[in-house]
């Protein structure tokens, strides 16, 4: 026989799950930032007796099918069981690069079942046209909460139209959108590409200033995705730089779309038009810079930071586990981080959403950047000191991604 607590146990379980559901969502859709909560509250309240009747009437006909508790249970009831899963449809870009897919592995780890959460995840494929797709699939099921990496800013007017009409609350992360009406979404978190982009330029000034080279700076930029945030706000730090600097020069520009396998054409076809006169590969992303140097040795040609004598100086974006490995190894110059680790920074979010508290509309993540050359201790960019940490054998073993 059931203890009476574990039957209670059962039936709240159950309350939980159906006050989770459909009645709530219909009252959080027509108001989703906040005020809706009292009633939703009263909703619950008057529920309860009557989710009580119904499941004690199901055990006593001996119909009734007891909920089963999680595993990690104790018989106590947590707030997570009483409000019922929240439903998140996360619209993923795809798989692109390692970044990418720290990125997937920290949010899909952060809205997992144990946390409260029920997760449709789509990978889009880096496909826009797939992206809005799963947003109009995530609303026609009335999920709770639509999570967007978008892949490029524009074109996001009409769906979110769409998910603002049905009262589901949008929070967009990582790249940013651009739309007409700000209301279409909740909030953006995610990186200062731009301020990553300058960071990377300023370094590689300074870097040069420091071994007196005055000659004129060839450099091919391998872009990423054209359109996506990552991709404007890294290319427009370097072309101000350009402008800064006045022996730089933007020899061959083209998109190797983020990952490795177009980085290493886009450097190969690069390397056939202008050959050594390269002197600075200027990567959006590590992976596109992991193509560039298997482009360049392939060719019999050296990534490192002796420009005066035929080297290629490769400066990079993301500071993922690989790309830090090459720059303590001399191929990468500097790695510039682009943290992926959203999970919890969007948990946080969508509870606090849920408890009806504001967020703020838009906010930037913190950032570090590595070299294996020490000497460079600080930079100032934007009028404010931004430290280079010097990569260490330890600091890439602690590494999270
Ligand atoms: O730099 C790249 C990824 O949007 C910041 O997308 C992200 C970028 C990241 O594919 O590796």
């Amino acid at each position: 026989m059931k203890h009476i607590n574990d039957v209670i146990a059962s039936a709240r379980h159950i309350f939980g799950d159906v006050n989770g559901g459909r009645p709530q969502n219909h009252i959080r859709r027509a108001d989703p930032y906040g005020a809706g909560q009292i009633l939703i509250s009263t909703l619950r309240l008057s529920f309860i007796p009557c989710v009580f009747c119904i499941f004690f009437c199901f055990l006593l006909s001996g119909c009734g099918k007891v909920g089963v508790l999680p595993a990690d249970n104790d018989g106590g009831v947590s707030g997570q069981e009483d409000r019922g899963k929240i439903t998140i449809g996360l619209s993923q870009i795809g798989s692109e690069s390692d970044w990418r897919m720290a990125s997937t592995a920290s949010v899909t780890a952060a809205f997992s079942s144990s946390a409260g959460y029920d997760l449709i995840f789509d990978d889009a494929q880096q496909k826009q046209e797939n992206q809005l797709k799963a947003i109009r699939e995530f609303i026609d099921q009335g999920v709770d909460y639509i999570v967007l990496d978008p892949v490029v800013e524009s074109g996001w007017d009409s769906v979110l139209s769409e998910a603002k009409e049905a009262g589901i609350p949008v929070v967009v992360y990582d790249r940013r959108i651009e739309v007409e009406d700000d209301s279409l979404y909740a909030c953006w978190i995610g990186s200062d590409f731009k301020l990553e982009g300058e960071r990377a330029c300023v370094w590689l000034s300074e870097y040069l200033e420091s071994k007196g080279v005055s000659r004129n700076i060839n450099i091919a930029d391998i872009q990423g995705t054209i359109g996506a945030s990552a991709q404007i706000g890294r290319t427009a730090a370097l072309e101000e730089a350009v402008m800064l600097n006045k022996n730089w020069r933007i020899i061959a520009q083209d998109s190797g779309d983020f990952t490795t396998a177009k980085g290493k054409e886009v450097m190969t076809a690069m390397l056939e038009k202008y050959g050594s006169d390269i002197n600075v590969v200027y990567a959006e992303n590590d992976n596109m810079a992991y193509g560039a140097i298997e482009a360049l040795e392939a060719r019999g040609y050296k990534a490192g930071v002796d420009i005066d004598n035929g080297e290629f100086l490769v400066v990079s974006f993301d500071a993922t586990h690989t790309g830090l490995q090459m720059t303590l190894d001399g191929k990468i110059a500097v790695n510039t981080e682009c943290n992926p680790l959203y999970g919890p920074r969007l948990t946080e979010i969508i509870e606090t959403l849920e408890a009806g508290g504001d967020v703020e509309k838009e906010t930037y993540i913190e950032e570090e950047q590595f070299s294996g050359i020490s000497y460079i201790g600080t930079i100032q960019v934007r009028n404010r000191p931004y430290t280079v940490t010097p990569l260490t054998e330890d600091l890439l073993s602690n590494r999270k991604y």
